[in-house]
């Protein structure tokens, strides 16, 4: 029988020497910068307003010098204000949620099909996966894109699709059971939940065929990637995308599992302080930035993620020599202010699984008479539950402590009933804002 096939590594763009990047990077930017210009009156007008034209842009150095693009443009321009190619040359789209308000709707090119699933594959190569694993897709297909385009990509790679799309835990425990599924795509949320349910059905690691997951689209912690790699015996690697930049695999981890590589030759990064624009040098947290140097019919140059991150060129352990953007800590749009602080639920995530809870829980942010107050609702394992009040009372109280100590500000906290708090199947919903209500 022929070896197994990792066809794709594509090593001479993922461990590509700094000074061969950015001179492929500089020569993509200025061919994308004319073509927009010339083909998007939209942000030849932004260019214009800014006083910048194709002429400025020499190399990647010139980056800086051009506009950003944000949410509230894409909004602007929708639908069709920020296409680059004849709606006839385009084959699909894909398009946001829309929770925080319009949804944005992408367009993709074959060509733009083609090297969005190229990333995706290096993510599914990257956690090991060879021709001969058995990939289950339990991302939700459909206009969401995390579905699609590990699809794609696993086909590329020549694994067998196992295309379940989210929903009806126990058939998607029967297929990865009968079909000894190696390798699950889902959010990482979903992929608690399976564990959880796969734990409850009596299968022990050992039982579960699994060896890697890939799982993104929200942020999660290190405590619940530790979790969800004891349950199931795999292990488990983050993936990073956006809609707008075609979706997953915009970078992807590797074996280290230490921050995802951004694949350079596609997308280049930025970190910029989110109050001024200004960018900022390797290793400081802001909003992270991208330009898309091969889209073309819906090209970002200089998008805003409102994602906040770090950025590392630290040598990898794995050879790839793609610069890492640490795991996102959240959105500047999911970060609550609560009585003039800052809290992101990843922090308080990563509070309740260090005390051994699971990462089901939901956070209520309220104002009664000009003051917030927030309340963590946790729920409990079953092992932990009981009746004792005074037992409940003294973990409760030992949890606001923590929390205390990690966000700064006194938070409420609830211990429930384990299975009260509704699991997710996608992107989990952890916030409640009722102030915004
Ligand atoms: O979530 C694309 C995707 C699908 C990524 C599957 C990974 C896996 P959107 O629905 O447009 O696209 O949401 C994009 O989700 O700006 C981040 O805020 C968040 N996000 C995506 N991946 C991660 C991650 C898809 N690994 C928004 N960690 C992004 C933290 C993530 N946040």
């Amino acid at each position: 029988m022929a070896a197994a096939k990792q066809i794709y590594f594509q090593k001479k763009y993922e461990c590509m020497g700094r000074e061969e990047m950015k001179k492929l990077q500089s020569e993509k930017l200025v061919a994308q910068v004319k073509r927009v210009y010339e083909n998007v009156p939209y942000y030849k007008a932004k260019m214009m307003e800014d006083g910048v034209t194709p002429d400025d842009i020499k190399s990647i150095d010139d980056l800086y010098k051009l506009p950003f693009l944000s949410k509230a443009d894409l909004r602007e321009a929708y639908p069709y204000g920020l296409l680059a190619k004849p709606l006839k040359e385009c084959v699909r789209i894909h398009s946001t949620s829309g929770t925080t308000g319009k949804r944005v709707i992408a367009f993709y090119t074959q060509n733009d099909i083609d090297l969005w699933e190229d990333c995706c594959a290096r993510a599914l190569c990257a956690a090991g996966c060879t021709d001969e694993d058995v990939v289950q897709v339990s991302y939700g297909y459909g206009l969401f894109t995390g579905g699609l385009g590990p699809h794609g990509a696993s086909h590329k790679v020549g694994s067998l699709t196992v295309p379940t799309s989210s929903g009806n835990t126990e058939r998607q425990i029967m297929f990865i059971k009968d079909l000894s599924a190696t390798i699950l795509c889902c959010t990482p949320s979903y992929a608690a939940y399976l564990a959880e349910s796969m734990k409850e059905l009596g299968m022990t690691p050992d039982d579960i065929p699994l060896k890697a997951g890939i799982f993104g689209a929200e942020a999660w912690s290190e405590e619940m990637r530790h979790d969800i790699e004891q349950t199931m015996g795999i292990k488990a690697y983050d993936i990073y995308g956006l809609t707008e930049l075609s979706g997953p695999g915009v970078s992807f981890e590797c074996s280290e599992q230490s921050g995802m590589h951004v694949n350079e030759d596609h997308f280049v990064a930025e970190i910029i302080d989110p109050e001024t624009g200004e960018v900022l040098p390797e290793g400081e947290e802001g909003e992270l930035v991208f330009t898309a140097l091969d889209k073309e019919a819906f090209p970002m140059i200089r998008y805003r993620t409102r994602d906040i991150c770090t950025l590392s060129r630290k040598k990898c352990s794995c050879g790839r020599t793609l610069v890492k953007m640490a795991k996102p800590k959240g959105r500047t749009d999911d970060m609550l202010i609560v009585k003039g602080v800052n809290v992101f639920p990843s922090q308080i995530e990563t509070v309740l699984l260090n005390n051994g809870y699971p990462a089901n829980y939901q956070i209520v942010v309220d104002r009664k008479f000009n003051t917030d107050s927030i309340d963590v609702q946790v729920e409990m394992t079953p092992e932990m539950f009981t009746d004792n009040v005074g037992e409940i009372e003294s973990r409760q109280k030992a949890l606001v402590t923590d929390l205390k100590t990690m966000l700064g500000i006194k938070v409420n906290v609830s211990l429930v009933a384990p299975k009260t708090i509704e699991r997710s199947e996608g992107k989990a919903k952890r916030v409640i804002d009722k102030r915004k209500i």
